[in-house]
């Protein structure tokens, strides 16, 4: 059976639809987000937290990875609408202790939404189910590592242990925990980087030499153009718009390739300006191309044969820095225009004009996001992007340069730690010179392959450092039955989610001290450190009382898990790294390329930025010695008729799975999430109407496999809201769309899933929303038959994930 649906406590009867904002931020986002940290925080600790935000001295912001500007250049109020809403919601005085697991069991808990479970509080100790129990039940400190501990060595090998991270997580903490999972003995270190920004990392690894993008934020400013594919900044970056703004100031252009026109790339408000709070605001896109979804790459291959054609190139940059010119020139003036009409929904005319701007621009930034990176032929697409910025000479200049602009605060940092599944030999032989152990090699499972593990019981233990794995995975019914076969899953968490209540056999909550709150670990005032979009890393310190005296820091939880677990093996000393976090830092120096003196350079005020050779000195330490420009064949989504290409995207009013609200005020959506956005002109062709409640069913078969089945998917009871968009797609949120996303549906090269381009029909349904949010309108989700039926679990067999190494 497609497995019910939680409790909708969210009442979808008042969802409300008005007509998209035309600007963003404004006076309007600073009473949204002071209403939203009053009511969590009060008002004393909201002023008293949030003037600490973004500042030297004071901490980073838990919401995005957007950089802070130099010191000295920092508003007294440097944080946007999303970063106060990031901050209340940790910094909340509600809480979740024992007797809320008392009072709730764990069968209820799992009818409850996201939303609600993640509104109840700060969870205050450790928590413990055991198998056959109702409830969740308090658990010591020391209990608790116990059972990880003999749970862990009970396993016959390490690789059937997997330690997810998402991005939150400290430069110290990070390192501590790569390194204990190497102790132990295996690289299955996914993390949410995997649905990210993966695709960025291997294209600009192949490309570039360095995963990594190639700007300072002063380069936004002095861009004379800026081009944005795929990106939402006015919800997701918010502070990016100050930025932009500063760049328009200084007369740059902007361009902005997006299906959705979004409010915060027409104008923005600045609030802490006389004309964005009176005024008009900045007009900030110049140009917006409504590219169809998932045609960018052939967006790029158009503006370079463009390029190409005007001799537009900068020839010196080329000859002295790059190899594949020719071959990738041979491609480009072999172009098939009509297959990028088709794949753009673009005309001529509009990528001409962009291109256009690209040739007479002195220096060009190119940044992108989610939009680009989780599709099938995102990896092919950033390596266009990067030989657009190549052939222009736009990599290791004032102004210009590419910024994949990344999405958790610390993600980027994660990795510079060592948090990556396929860690490159001179980082483990640096581990092993610094620690005198041999770490495994073989590379270890990413976030698909860690499913497909737990799910045909090759993995049995799943451990989390942060986040929501079964919320933020695709084909949620299938993580959702792999989770149920672990026989332990430990989540280091700060608020209660989902994947607390999809557990395993035994399950874990080890709350965790959050980065708005004082750590006395140890005994001594600790701080941590994290790096940025742009490789600048600075230190980071609450000043709040922690929520519960019984909290761990991420670092504590990391060095205790291993002591009770190594049990001297190896003999890293975990107590010296706890007791003062300038012994790990010491560590990093020696181990992490580029972060020598990394304890002195972080005491720096605003840190230090780690080295980038492209960047720095035009140098690019590929294979080849050089950049590499590459040719890649144009391709494009079928879409059978009567089908709309779906991507999944972000509201204003969440940070991914854990939502804040139920407004996206800038699409003018109120008080519901479960919408589908549709073109006006395809509601009328397909036969429907606005407002109309339809179920969404996916449908998918394996390109790679001729002889592949189409599977369908199923996520009930959507309203449709005409929105204008590229005729053919569509678009709707995350993550209540997540069961339609099939997991080996993932980018070539990268495997990061495919959520902005999911193949759907509409279908009409007669169930309606009930008042109240009972969940009884909800019919199920997951696998179904063609005709939107449920499937037997005989069909759901060949959802299998396919076994990777
Ligand atoms: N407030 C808030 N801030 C966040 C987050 C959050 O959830 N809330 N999440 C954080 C994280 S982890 C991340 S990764 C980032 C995400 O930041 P974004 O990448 O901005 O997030 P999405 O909402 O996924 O938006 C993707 C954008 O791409 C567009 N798009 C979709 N498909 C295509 C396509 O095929 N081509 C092009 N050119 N555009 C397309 C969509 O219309 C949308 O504007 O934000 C980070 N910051
Ligand atoms: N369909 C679809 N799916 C997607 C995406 C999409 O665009 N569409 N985007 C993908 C992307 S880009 C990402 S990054 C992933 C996100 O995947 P995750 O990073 O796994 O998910 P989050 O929702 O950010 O995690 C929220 C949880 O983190 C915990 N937490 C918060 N702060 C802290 C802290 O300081 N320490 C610790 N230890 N825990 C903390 C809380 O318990 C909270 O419930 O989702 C991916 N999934
Ligand atoms: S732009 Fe990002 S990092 Fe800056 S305050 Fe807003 S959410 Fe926080
Ligand atoms: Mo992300």
């Amino acid at each position: 059976m497609a497995r019910r649906a939680p409790a909708q406590d969210v009442d979808e009867t008042e969802l409300k639809v008005g007509s998209p904002s035309r600007s963003a931020a404004g006076v309007k986002a600073v009473a949204v987000s002071m209403k939203l940290a009053w009511e969590q925080m009060g008002v004393t600790r909201t002023a008293r937290t949030l003037l600490k935000l973004n500042q030297v001295g004071g901490f980073d912001c838990q919401g995005c990875a957007w950089p802070d500007p130099a010191p000295g250049h920092r508003h007294p109020a440097e944080f946007c609408e999303n970063g106060a809403k990031a901050v209340a919601e940790e910094a909340t005085v509600r809480r979740v202790g024992p007797e809320f697991f008392a009072e709730h069991s764990m069968a209820s808990l799992k009818e409850r939404s996201d939303y609600w479970l993640g509104q109840q509080g700060r969870i205050t100790q450790p928590m413990v189910y055991r198998e056959g129990r109702s409830h969740y039940e308090p658990i010591s400190w020391d209990e608790a590592f116990g059972l990880i501990a003999d749970e862990l060595n009970a396993l016959d090998s390490p690789d059937e242990a997997i330690f997810y991270t998402s991005g939150k997580t400290s430069n110290e903490a990070a390192f501590a925990y790569q390194l204990f999972v190497r102790a132990f003995g295996t690289n299955n270190l996914p993390d949410c980087s995997n649905m990210c920004h993966e695709s960025t990392s291997v294209a600009l690894a192949e490309s570039i030499g360095i995963g990594k993008g190639s700007v300072h934020l002063t380069d936004i400013h002095k861009a004379d153009l800026i081009v944005i594919a795929g990106q939402n900044p006015g919800t997701n970056h918010p502070r990016m718009l100050s930025a932009l703004e500063i760049a328009k100031k200084n007369g740059a252009r902007i361009i902005d390739i997006n299906p959705l026109e979004e409010a915060g790339l027409v104008r923005f408000k600045n609030p802490q300006s006389v004309k964005g709070v009176i005024g008009g605001g900045t007009g900030i896109s110049d140009l917006h191309l409504p590219v169809r979804v998932n045609g960018d790459l052939a967006l790029y291959q158009a503006i370079g044969a463009l390029l190409l054609e005007w001799d537009a190139i900068d020839h010196e940059f080329v000859e002295q820095h790059t190899v594949g010119f020719e071959e990738w020139a041979a491609n480009a003036r072999a172009l098939d225009w009509d297959a990028v009409e088709r794949a753009t929904g673009l005309e001529r005319g509009l990528i001409e004009q962009a291109a256009r701007m690209i040739a007479d621009s002195s220096a060009t930034v190119h940044c992108w996001a989610m939009g680009v990176t989780q599709h099938r032929n995102a990896v092919a697409t950033i390596k266009e992007i990067t030989n657009v910025a190549l052939i222009r000479g736009d990599i290791g200049k004032p102004g210009a340069g590419l910024c994949p602009v990344r999405g958790h605060s610390n993600v980027q940092g994660d990795r510079t730690m060592g948090i990556w599944e396929r860690s490159p030999d001179h980082f483990l032989d640096a581990i092993r010179d610094e620690f005198g152990f041999e770490p495994p090699r073989e590379h270890g499972l990413d976030v698909v392959a860690a499913i497909g593990a737990l799910r045909d019981g090759r993995a049995k233990t799943f451990f989390a450092m942060g986040g929501n794995f079964v919320s933020a995975v695709p084909d949620t019914e299938v993580v959702e039955a792999a989770m149920a076969k672990a026989s332990l899953t430990v989540h280091v968490s700060t608020k209660l989610n989902r994947s607390h209540v999809t557990h395993g056999r035994t399950a874990l909550i080890l709350p965790v001290l959050g980065r708005s709150e004082k750590d006395h670990t140890g005994g001594t005032e600790q701080r941590v450190t994290v790096e940025d979009s742009m490789s600048a890393v600075h230190a980071s310190k609450g000043p709040l009382k922690p929520a519960s005296p019984h909290l761990r820091s991420e670092v504590d939880i990391v060095c205790s898990m291993a002591e009770a677990t190594l049990k001297g093996r190896h003999g890293i000393p975990w107590d010296e790294f706890r007791s003062d976090y300038t012994n790990i830092r010491h560590r990093i120096s020696r181990v992490v390329p580029g972060a020598a003196a990394y304890a002195e350079k972080v005491d720096q005020p605003g840190g230090f930025t780690l080295p980038h050779s492209p960047r720095d000195t035009r140098e690019f330490p590929t294979k080849e010695g050089k950049a590499v420009i590459v040719a890649n064949e144009t391709d494009m989504l079928h879409v059978p008729q009567g089908r709309l290409l779906m991507q999944t995207l972000r509201s204003h009013d969440q940070f991914n799975t854990t939502i804040y609200g139920l407004d996206d005020r800038y699409r003018g959506i109120h008080h519901g999430r479960r919408v589908v956005f549709v073109h006006p002109d395809d509601i009328a062709s397909l036969g429907l109407a606005e407002d109309q409640y339809v179920d969404l069913v996916s449908e998918w078969t394996d390109p790679d496999d001729p002889s592949a089945e189409t599977c369908y998917r199923k996520a009930p009871l959507f309203r449709v809201v005409a929105y204008d968009q590229p005729r053919g797609c569509a678009a709707a949120y995350y993550p209540e769309t997540n069961p339609l996303i099939p997991l080996d549906s993932k980018a070539l090269k990268s495997n990061c899933p495919t959520s902005k381009a999911v193949i759907v029909r509409l279908v009409p349904t007669d169930e309606r929303p009930v008042e109240g949010g009972e969940s009884a309108y909800l019919t199920g989700y997951g696998l179904v038959n063609a005709d939107g039926t449920v499937a037997s679990d005989d069909q759901k067999s060949f959802v299998e994930p396919e076994q990777l190494s």
